[in-house]
């Protein structure tokens, strides 16, 4: 990315899926993504569901993830989130879709790579 246009949106085609985020470049200032936790009827949304403004309650949980090159976070993408607007360099990450598969024991979590 070269600049962030601030869209909050959930990537609700992706539901049982979590996004895997390896950050290669970071610009030098700012350029978090903020990940709330709220639920609704978007998530049946066929698409990436682009939110309105006021449409997420002003006092929804979230976190400001702000990482640092080299980190890699991992995140459920029907939770809505945004990157903020960053200057100073170019912002670059790679990312993966986690698709969550049954698994025989409950203790083991089974992932499948989508790409
Ligand atoms: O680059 C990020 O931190 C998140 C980008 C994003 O929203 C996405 O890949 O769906
Ligand atoms: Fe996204």
């Amino acid at each position: 990315m070269t600049s962030a246009q601030e869209l909050v949106h959930a990537d609700t085609s992706r539901r049982g899926c979590l996004t895997a985020n390896i950050y290669v470049q970071l610009p030098t200032e700012n350029g978090g993504v903020r990940i709330g936790n709220h639920t609704g009827a978007f998530l049946d949304s066929p698409g990436s569901y682009l939110f309105g403004e006021g449409e997420i309650p002003d006092d929804t949980p979230s976190v400001l993830l702000v990482p640092a090159a080299g980190e890699l976070v991992v995140w459920n993408p029907t939770c809505p989130h945004v990157v903020y607007p960053f200057s100073g360099g170019s912002r670059v990450s790679m990312q993966t879709w986690l698709k969550v598969v049954p698994s025989a024991q409950r203790e083991t979590l089974c992932v499948e790579l989508l790409n």
